[in-house]
């Protein structure tokens, strides 16, 4: 009897909760179709099988062997200073003892000496970079991210060995990288069961067209393909990414298209310009012919009401078009 009650009570809630349900949505001037908001807020479907990345300071902590193909990736950032995920493919044989013997400090050496303005000697230092390390295969991870903020991707990822890296540098111009943010990884020929996400928006980037995106961009929680249609080598001796910002009323455009370029000795250092959330993104795919796998990248965004930008770490990225604001309306 008692447990009857109890029953046709939490009916009577339920039939009330409805009700009033349907008062708030007769209430909208414009309903939202219901596919709509499945695909922005709950159409983003969580991989279960989620490999953890944690900064603490300068430091990258994540688990040294998984199974290679489709990988969600949820990186935390707990530092006091932006940072992004880098994954270097190297060569068989080559570890991340290897880059960081041979190739971190080569760069720490190559950037002193541009900073001190001295080119000849920057290019005589970068000419000791091992002949592998042409070989390296940079196969995407997460765009740039502020601190205190979480970011997932999704890549697949072919067996080998990787080295995971960031480098921003600080306020004297040492690499993060050379402070130690800079770890391995093996991927094993063990293949895992995860499929492709679905995304619910795509951004495209190109050497030769820039980063493109739609005209309209729908608040909500977003997964975002990221697709490279190419992949090229800029005179910051690296290709392009693509990083998702919030930008405030503080923000100076030209200020942060000059910040993102880690060859100047002005640039890329903390800290990070004013008026600017780094919100994550996708590190440089290699976008490999015959491997659509290596053009796509997933990064998830949760877009609120306002100003953001896609841009790309590249020499002078809005000269390339590869720095795109854009608004976040109110409303779907
Ligand atoms: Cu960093």
């Amino acid at each position: 009897m008692k447990n009857s009650i109890q029953l046709s009570v939490r009916s009577l809630k339920n039939v009330m909760w409805l009700f009033c349900l349907a008062l708030f949505m007769s209430c909208e001037t414009e309903p939202v179709p219901q596919e709509e908001i499945n695909a922005a807020d709950l159409g983003v479907k969580k991989n279960h099988n989620v490999v953890d990345i944690v900064s603490t300071h300068m430091n990258i902590e994540v688990q040294s062997t998984i199974p290679s193909g489709w990988t969600t990736f949820r990186y935390d950032n707990r530092s006091h200073n932006p940072h992004f995920v880098l994954f270097d493919k190297l060569p068989d044989g080559k570890t991340v003892e290897d880059s960081k013997a041979e190739v971190v400090p080569v760069f720490q050496e190559g950037m002193d000496f541009i900073a001190l303005g001295e080119w000849d000697n920057a290019f005589a230092a970068f000419g000791q970079l091992p002949a592998w390390s042409a070989e390296i295969i940079y196969s995407g991870g997460t765009g740039m991210l502020s601190p205190n903020h979480i970011s997932e991707i999704t890549i697949y990822l072919e067996p080998g060995t990787y080295a995971l890296e960031c480098y921003v540098k600080n306020s004297e111009g040492v690499f993060h990288a050379t402070s130690g943010m800079i770890t391995g990884m093996v991927v094993t020929e063990d293949e895992n069961d995860n499929t492709e996400p679905e995304s619910t928006m795509e951004v495209r980037v190109s050497s030769e067209t820039g980063i493109q995106l739609d005209e309209k961009v729908r608040p909500g929680k977003h997964l975002i393909k990221a697709f490279f249609e190419d992949q090229t080598v800029y005179s910051h001796f690296l290709g392009h990414d693509i990083n998702l910002v919030r930008l405030d009323e503080n923000a100076d455009l030209d200020e942060l298209n000059s910040w993102m370029n880690w060859s100047d000795p002005t640039a890329f250092m903390t800290p990070a310009p004013e008026g600017v959330e780094f919100l994550g993104g996708m590190q440089d795919l290699p976008a490999l012919e015959g491997n659509p796998n290596s053009h796509v990248g997933y990064f998830d965004a949760h877009l609120k009401p306002g100003t953001y930008a896609f841009i790309a770490e590249v020499p002078d990225p809005m000269s390339k078009g590869m720095f795109k604001v854009f608004t976040v309306p109110s409303s779907r």
